[in-house]
């Protein structure tokens, strides 16, 4: 199927300041598990772009690929009650891009976003450019600043 994610998530990205150099893979990159072995970088340094459900609406966990998402501690990062994934269709809704593929910001709508401290100890990490076979590098002061998110310990340990 033709997809135009990885160009509109190219020129949000442009609106935010941020020059991102996607790089496809067509052996796919769905995973982090896949992502990491298409590039060849640690599985930790993959930014997952999960999508959760709060009382007050969406939330993105940006997670380590290495990690999975404790959700009381995401539901205590955000000082709401409860927190669940989201489904495929509220995925879409919520950022304009499908699972597998969905970037760290360049959002349609906004929503809170957290991001895993985990992700911050590496000097280059790799993220969703839009589809689930496109990826781009970027430091996380650059996920930071655009994704404008609050770091918290959100992994189960
Ligand atoms: N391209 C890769 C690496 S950047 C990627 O996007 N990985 S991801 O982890 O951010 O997106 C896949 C995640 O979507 C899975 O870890 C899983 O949490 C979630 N997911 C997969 N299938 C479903 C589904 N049917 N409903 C809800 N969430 C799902």
């Amino acid at each position: 199927m033709a997809s135009d994610a990885v160009e509109r998530f190219t020129a949000r990205a442009a609106a935010l300041g941020i020059d991102v150099a996607p790089r496809r893979f067509p052996e796919g990159t769905r995973t982090a598990r896949d992502a990491a072995a298409a590039i060849g970088c640690d599985v930790a340094q993959i930014v997952k772009s999960l999508v959760f459900v709060g009382d007050d609406g969406p939330i993105l966990a940006l997670t380590s690929g290495a990690n999975r998402v404790d959700e009381r501690k995401l539901a205590a990062a955000l000082e709401v009650a409860t927190v669940r994934k989201a489904d495929a269709d509220e995925v879409r809704g919520a950022t304009g891009y499908a699972i597998g593929g969905t970037p760290p910001f360049g959002h349609t709508a906004t929503l809170a976003v957290v991001c895993d401290q985990d992700l911050l100890g590496f000097e280059e990490i790799w993220a969703a450019a839009g589809t689930p076979s496109d990826v781009f590098p970027l430091t996380p002061a650059t996920l930071l600043a655009a994704s404008e998110a609050a770091v918290a310990d959100i992994a189960q340990r």
